[in-house]
């Protein structure tokens, strides 16, 4: 089981690392990378990261859930922010804000999950390995099974995105202070 496993993992890698060979830098355009790993229950398509020195940024892109069985992600690490959260984007008294989604990402059988800037995404709460334009991030979401995946991500520049940060469901915010 391990070993067939990793096998996969190689495989995969080596095919991400083909892929690399002839993309070529587009301003623009969304980097596209996908894993496509036998037995997972969950597909990524077009996943990316907001480049960042430092602080906060997030992991966008299309959960597809190939199983046959509901998934939810209830967690994520990642090798630039070993710290994430999964996040909502929600309006609050006018203003649009971010903040932990209650019980993670829920995704049917069958179904799909977009993160994409001024919805859910994969919060990096304290960038620890610099994000530049075109570098890979490993992330790590786990299930409310216990079970893991991981998928590469591309940083690609993006300006938006910056919505507040709530960090619980208080209404209260101290900003700029
Ligand atoms: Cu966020």
């Amino acid at each position: 089981m391990r070993l067939g496993l990793g096998s996969v993992l190689v495989a995969a890698v080596l095919l991400l690392a083909a892929c690399g060979d002839d993309a070529e830098p587009s301003a623009g355009a969304t980097p596209s990378a996908s894993s496509t790993v036998a037995g997972q229950a969950l597909v990524v398509k077009d996943v990316w990261v907001k480049t960042a020195q430092s602080g906060m940024s997030a992991v966008f892109g299309t959960l597809m859930n190939t199983s046959g069985a509901e998934v939810t992600v209830v967690k994520a690490t990642s090798t630039a922010s070993p710290m994430m959260e999964l996040h909502e984007v929600a309006t609050v008294d006018g203003e649009m804000v971010m903040r932990p989604k209650d019980g993670g990402f829920t995704i049917p059988a069958g179904g799909m999950h977009e993160l994409k800037p001024g919805g859910d995404h994969l919060m990096m709460m304290d960038v620890t390995t610099p994000v530049a334009a075109g570098t890979e991030v490993t992330v790590t979401l786990t299930f409310a099974d216990g079970k893991s995946m991981q998928f590469t991500a591309l940083g690609k520049d993006f300006a938006g995105g910056n919505e507040s940060y709530q960090p619980s469901a208080s209404p209260s915010t101290s900003m700029g202070g």
